[in-house]
């Protein structure tokens, strides 16, 4: 399926909840009003799209109206579409041939940290890159397993150390590995324990003070990762891990759930990071680059 379609099919019942009530307030008189423009902003609200981006975009509906006199459903649309559009920035990431890029995952446990890093592991394979990934989060075996299990399939060598041990020393492991592989890729899984912000903060400066200690050269990219059907959730989360580190792209996963859609214009608007990735499903192939165009076009109604 292409990228249209799977943002298509993801986000179905978000583009027609949205035009349900487009529809609904646009049928009365043919054009928008104040009232109906409140309506509006009420609706993108449900849709996920967080305070700040819905009034923000209301607002400057309300001003390509007021300059252009122009208040038709598909004037509207397309000033919607216009706003929402410069509140999100995007960002593809790429590996260089020959060099080391790091992937340091990052997010709240459950959003799709470890799963997105088999992902990009199984992607740069695809590209015949070398790669390695490590297990840093080493506070349940579980998640060591998991990734060991994802490094089979996607026969990606995983390094890892004991359960409870130093998530740090295992990227210092890792790193050394990397070099003496020429590895191109290094996948970092981390640990996602927000509910004690003071740890969490810890271990990801320890783990950068590591990075930027051992392999200075190396392309970083610390890659935030939200689930995109938790909603408002995902605003608290995206802020709170951007204030504890330096966040340099965002992924946003589950496109292919329930997901509402709008958070990833949320999270976007709220934290001024590029989406540099979309998770369309729980296989290693179910990874797209992240398209602004294409995303608002399969979020909006047609106009
Ligand atoms: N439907 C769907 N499920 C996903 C996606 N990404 C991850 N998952 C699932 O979400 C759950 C948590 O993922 P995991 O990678 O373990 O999250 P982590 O705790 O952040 O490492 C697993 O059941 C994954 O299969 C996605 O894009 N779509
Ligand atoms: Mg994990």
């Amino acid at each position: 399926m292409g990228l249209f379609d799977s943002f298509k099919q993801g986000l179905t019942k978000t583009r027609d909840f949205l035009t349900a009530q487009i529809n609904k307030v646009a049928a009365g008189i043919g054009v928008f009003d104040d009232d109906m423009l409140d309506e509006l902003e009420m609706t993108l609200i449900q849709a996920d799209c967080g305070i700040t981006a819905s009034t923000e975009a209301v607002e400057a509906i309300r001003d390509y109206i007021r300059e252009t006199g122009d208040a038709t459903r598909e004037g509207v649309l397309r000033s919607l579409s216009n706003t929402l559009a410069s509140m999100i920035s995007e960002k593809k990431l790429q590996v260089q041939r020959g060099q080391l890029t790091i992937y340091l995952m990052i997010g709240v446990n459950g959003t799709g940290k470890t799963t997105t890093a088999a992902k990009l592991a199984q992607r740069a394979k695809n590209d015949d890159f070398r790669v390695l990934m490590a297990a840093a989060d080493t506070f349940r075996a579980a998640a060591i397993e998991q990734l060991k299990v994802w490094g089979e399939r996607t026969k990606t060598t995983v390094i890892a150390h004991e359960t409870g041990s130093d998530p740090a020393a295992v990227v210092f492991d890792a790193i050394h590995a990397a070099k003496a592989r020429s590895t191109e890729l290094l996948i970092i899984d981390t640990a996602g324990r927000l509910h004690n912000k003071k740890n969490l903060m810890g271990e990801l400066a320890k783990i950068r003070r590591i990075i930027d200690r051992e392999a200075p050269d190396a392309h970083l990219e610390t890659l935030l990762v939200i689930d995109a059907t938790t909603g408002q959730n995902a605003i608290i989360q995206a802020r709170a891990f951007h204030e504890v580190t330096t966040v340099t792209g965002l992924v946003v996963t589950k496109f292919d759930g329930n997901a509402k859609g709008g958070v990833a214009i949320a999270v976007a608007r709220e934290t001024g990071l590029p989406i540099s990735l979309a998770g369309f499903g729980e296989n290693a192939e179910d990874l797209r680059d992240f398209d602004r165009e294409l995303f608002l076009k399969a979020l909006l109604p047609e106009s």
